[in-house]
């Protein structure tokens, strides 16, 4: 935003503003996406659009390797850790709890706005010695509630189902398989974990979790499907049966479409929790996935591993991509079944957004709140990521003296309202013009981020993001605002500083309300320092159709990346513009980016509470994740704006900007 003119824009007369204004990209725009092509090109995203997840197992160890984690975080929006959550890991020794190598990975995915499914509680492998040799009831119950209470409470909030007991039932047996847990504790062992997990985290689904159950004519089949049915007609709680799916050549028996829907029909959801196939036979996988679709409670598909040479049974190559990462035919079949368009018969960007937006609005949720040395007129420019189970809430706040800065949290956006105000200029970021922050954490340094205007393009870190006193000292992005945006800046200036990184540079993007987007580049490794080869990464010749408020981000589970850009409409009404990339550096094809299609305009939202603004202005999605990379979901986008009541007028800066919250309607999942 642009913090000094007074009148910037604000019912200008007939700018004329076209929607057929040409964006001049670096390179030339592709054609514009078809309008019903909302396939997505990898497995999580098209997933979603049926409302399930496609997962992998994951190792805590491989999360460095970059081949791996890019293929982790591009086609997976779920992650089971392959082996950190197991007892000989987690409890190696009795009260002494390690949850280090599983947190990593829980942090990986919270970072990429994974989920995760939580394996697993009760087992009779991978158990510590000293369990194993517990021969009084009395002890290992205890031991064993402790277990599944500890390990839970830690990773609370966090996981979205958890195997609680695992593989029970013996092979070609109706029956339990002997274990500690069953000669101990005798048949009841299972009921006892379950109503223990019940207990410790109520929020997480509860699953079974066993192999060699995926026919339904097999004895344990029947073992276990008598025992959830047990279950539910008891009340005990359970409320989902993982099938492992690790399958021979041949894939999934002829019947496991009906044995999915028959333990579904007892009003559990089903999962696959550890697919694998010998050799991989694309028809072998597509009956899998297909089976997994006609029925609805199959709420999601988990692949034991990412590449063959990742895989338990590497011999057998049965995974989705080659030890070189490359996707085998496999995974187009997958995607194929998933309802998704492979790149080789598709645009390999193909859309996961669709190329038109429906919004609802919240009323104004935050207002400013004025204090003895704050005079503040409005609250504006937010930036905001969700973490640690809280929404952290980065603002302008504007009066007639200048700018500076407000954060606060909440941990749900009927509590914004309430929340208190931390004014950061009482801190080391100090006083004087801050304004329009970004907030990410960057994960490389484990340290957050806020990047902000003072002129120049300015930053602070913090360790935790909830301290409003740990920011340090302002330092600058350039030594000087750059040549190029000195050329081009005219009367303009120089706003909204936009950091984003993929796997190997990060970007520095800015306006300058005179019809230039700028963007600067250096190294991952060399972040904050560096940024340079400054260019215009996207210009209009009408200055107020590419104004300023310039985000870009990047699309979970797709190739693309999304930009949308702040424009001053026809009626002189602040809204947005959107196009997509398969790279943050490349061209930009328009999405919803004139006037009659808008990503967001008042003619494209809703106010159910009320029509409090006509303005759609400065803001910030809400993401997937919290990281660098700024990844936002494919479907029911948020985004946090500043609206402004239609009859407000009077210098700029004391305009009464209230903060609204819009979420998507037209999504197709
Ligand atoms: O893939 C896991 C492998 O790395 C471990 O060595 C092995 C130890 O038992 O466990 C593997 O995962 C198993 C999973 O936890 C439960 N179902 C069977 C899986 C393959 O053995």
């Amino acid at each position: 935003m642009n913090p000094f003119h007074p009148l910037r824009g604000r019912r200008l007369s007939a700018v004329g503003l076209l929607a057929a204004t040409a964006l001049l990209a670096a390179g030339t725009a592709a054609a514009a996406p078809d309008a019903t092509t909302v396939k997505a090109s990898t497995l999580g995203a098209q997933a979603a659009q049926s409302g399930r997840y496609f997962g992998t197992a994951a190792a805590a160890g491989k999360l460095g390797d970059s081949t791996y984690s890019t293929i982790l975080d591009r086609e997976f929006n779920m992650i089971t850790p392959e082996n950190e959550m197991k007892w000989d890991t987690t409890e190696r020794s009795r009260g002494s709890f390690n949850f280090g190598p599983a947190d990593q990975i829980v942090n990986h995915a919270a970072a990429h706005g994974q989920r995760m499914r939580g394996h697993t509680l009760v087992w009779h492998s991978q158990l510590p010695g000293w369990v194993s040799s517990i021969t009084d009831a009395t002890t290992l119950r205890s031991v064993m509630k402790t277990h599944i209470t500890t390990e839970m409470n830690h990773f609370k909030g966090k996981i979205y189902a958890w195997d609680v007991v695992n593989e029970a039932f013996a092979d070609g047996s109706s029956q339990h398989r002997g274990s500690v847990f069953q000669n101990v504790l005798g048949n009841g062992f299972i009921e006892e974990a379950f109503r223990t997990a019940r207990a410790a985290d109520p929020a997480a689904k509860l699953c079974y979790n066993d192999y060699n159950i995926e026919d339904w004519n097999a004895a344990k089949t029947q073992g276990v499907y008598a025992m959830v049915r047990d279950f539910k007609s008891r009340g005990v709680p359970i409320d989902c049966v993982g099938f492992q799916s690790h399958f021979g050549t041949g894939g999934p028996p002829a019947s496991f479409q009906t044995t999915l829907s028959n333990f579904a029909a007892l009003g559990v959801d089903v999962q696959i929790t550890e697919l694998d196939i010998a050799q991989a036979p694309a028809t072998a996988y597509a009956n899998t996935v297909k089976a997994c679709m006609n029925v609805a409670r199959c709420k999601g598909i988990t692949v034991w591993g990412v590449r063959d040479s990742d895989s338990w049974r590497t011999g057998q190559k049965p995974l989705l991509f080659d030890n070189n990462g490359n996707k085998k035919p496999a995974y187009n079949a997958v995607l194929t079944a998933l309802g998704g368009t492979p790149a080789t018969t598709a645009r390999a960007s193909a859309a996961a957004l669709p190329s038109s937006f429906r919004w609802s609005s919240s009323g104004a949720l935050i207002a400013p709140k004025p204090d003895s040395t704050h005079n503040i007129a409005g609250i504006k420019d937010p930036s905001v990521v969700y973490y640690n189970g809280k929404y952290h809430v980065f603002a302008s706040v504007a009066s007639s003296s200048g700018y500076s800065l407000v954060y606060l949290s909440f941990s749900d956006w009927s509590q914004a309202g309430s929340a208190t105000h931390h004014y950061l200029d009482r801190g080391a970021i100090g006083t004087g013009y801050r304004a329009a922050p970004q907030i990410f954490y960057f994960a490389p340094q484990k340290l957050w981020y806020l990047v902000y205007q003072t002129g120049n393009a300015s930053y602070s870190t913090n360790a935790d993001i909830s301290n409003p006193n740990g920011w340090s000292a302002p330092r600058n992005f350039y030594a000087s605002m750059p040549d190029i945006i000195r050329q081009n800046i005219g009367g303009g200036y120089w706003v909204d500083m936009w950091v984003i990184c993929d796997s190997a540079r990060c970007y520095l993007f800015s306006s300058d309300d005179n019809g230039h987007l700028y963007r600067s580049q250096t190294g991952l490794s060399q972040f904050p320092n560096g940024f340079t080869n400054t260019v215009i990464a996207a210009q209009d010749s009408n200055k107020f159709a590419l104004f300023e408020a310039s985000n870009v981000y990047k699309v979970q589970g797709s190739n693309q990346y999304l930009l949308i850009v702040e424009a001053i409409g026809s009626d002189g009404r602040r809204y947005f513009r959107s196009w997509t990339s398969g790279s943050i550096a490349g061209s930009w094809t328009p999405l919803a980016a004139t006037e009659s299609n808008p990503l967001a305009r008042a003619t494209n939202v809703t106010f159910p509470a009320g029509a409090w603004t006509k303005d759609i202005s400065h803001g910030e999605m809400i993401r997937a994740g919290y990281d660098q990379t700024l990844t936002i979901p494919s479907c029911r986008l948020q985004y946090l704006y500043q609206g402004l009541n239609p009859n407000a007028s009077g210098n700029y800066n004391t305009l009464p900007w209230r903060l609204g919250l819009l979420t998507q309607t037209n999504s197709t999942c």
